[in-house]
């Protein structure tokens, strides 16, 4: 992999020269690769092999992050004292002038310059950093709110199409591929029996109540970037902005932000939805989003984090069933061990919604 690395780096129009390579961060979807570069004055950057399973069309993905990027880059240059390069991806073209490189086995690779100096969260630990996360989320969407020109792609159809995940989920049950079905009845179970409550986002959607409007759609809490003082610099992971419903990354902030334990933690009496943590979210989203959310956007935002976990904990479970095709697994049962503690907070939510209810009423 090593002398491959620096074959692909150097396919790049990188502004240093290759000094070493390392893994980086937690995701479950890409490789990820930070290269540092041997000249102390050149950027560093982050090497990404694209996952091309999870996204089937490269090209249409790398239009939209360009798009995206460009957008927000020529924003921030027109706020006093914010830094693009920091504040922002910056995407490094291929000696192609492409935003992506295809290597010969069929790979594809893109690259950022490496935002230095950050630091991130796999779990919150204090209410000023859930309110920095909260902010951070609603000015990227403030940002992105009025993108010109054509829609952008659905880099995955029906992504949060919670309704379209349930038939799915179905079928999976029918197919048994991986003949696990017998061993996650109760899981099974705790995902059907919430079924048709789920549905009301989407059906409040269908009605015209909640707009489209274009979102991140993947606001886990390690794809925000903070600085050396804990203030959120930069959301990255932008390969699902495209159109969508506010409530999903509101939604799935608090689920992996306002989680006392990790999103997939064994010891399930760990796992709790920190009610402070939602607070410090939701007063960060709503400084920046207040003025833009209609009433019906508002009235469900403290059930959105309950239907991301929901959809969080039946996606691990279809691929679990599945036979593990779809995210990156560390050991055999990882993805029954997402599931179980994704339902673990879901109930944990649910045990709190009226709390979440009085704070968002508080604070709008
Ligand atoms: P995945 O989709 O697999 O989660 P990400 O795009 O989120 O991939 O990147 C994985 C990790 O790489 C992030 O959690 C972060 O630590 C690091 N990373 C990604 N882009 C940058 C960047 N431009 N600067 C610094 N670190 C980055
Ligand atoms: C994946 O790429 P990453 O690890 O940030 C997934 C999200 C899930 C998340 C669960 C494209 O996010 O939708 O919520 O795992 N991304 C994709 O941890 O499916
Ligand atoms: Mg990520």
């Amino acid at each position: 992999m090593g002398s491959d690395l620096i074959r692909i780096y150097n396919s790049f129009s990188a502004g240093g020269s290759f000094a070493e390579a390392a893994p980086c961060g937690s995701g479950h979807i890409h490789h990820t690769f930070r290269v540092i570069t041997a000249e102390k004055d050149k950027d560093d950057y982050i090497l990404q092999r694209l996952n091309n399973n999870v996204f089937r069309n490269i090209p249409e993905l790398q239009e939209n992050i360009e798009r995206v990027t460009e957008h927000i880059q020529h924003k921030l240059r027109a706020i006093p004292g914010a830094d693009p390069k920091r504040e922002s991806l910056t995407l490094v073209r291929a000696k192609d002038g492409r935003s992506w490189f295809e290597d010969n086995d069929g790979t594809f690779w893109r690259m950022f310059v490496f935002i230095s100096n950050h630091r991130t969260y796999d779990i919150v630990d204090s209410t000023g950093k859930a309110f920095e996360g909260g902010k951070a989320i609603g000015r990227f969407q403030a940002l992105l709110s009025d993108l010109p020109g054509k829609p952008l792609f659905e880099t995955i159809p029906s992504f949060h199409d919670i309704g379209k995940r349930l038939k799915s989920f179905r079928k999976t049950l029918e197919k048994n591929t991986s003949g696990r079905v017998r061993e996650t009845a109760r899981e099974t179970d705790s995902i059907l029996s919430r079924a048709d409550e789920m549905m009301i986002i989407q059906k409040l959607a269908g009605e015209g109540k909640i707009p489209v409007r274009i979102t991140h759609n993947d606001t886990k809490i390690n794809n925000i970037l903070f600085d050396e003082n804990d203030r959120s610099l930069c959301i990255i992971d932008l390969d699902t902005v495209m159109p969508g419903y506010f409530h999903s990354d509101f939604g799935d902030a608090i689920r992996t932000g306002a989680n006392e334990a990790a999103e997939d933690e064994e010891d399930l009496s760990k796992i709790r939805m920190n009610i402070d943590l939602f607070g410090g979210y939701a007063k960060g989203y709503l400084s920046e989003t207040k003025d833009t959310l209609n009433s019906v956007e508002k009235e469900y935002l403290s059930f959105s984090p309950m239907l991301m976990t929901y959809e969080q904990a039946m996606r691990f479970l279809t691929d679990y069933i599945d036979g593990d095709i779809y995210y990156r697994i560390h050991h055999k049962h990882h993805n029954l061990q997402r599931t179980r503690a994704q339902i673990r907070l879901l109930e944990t939510m649910e045990e709190q919604f009226g709390a979440m209810k009085k704070i968002i009423d508080m604070l709008i």
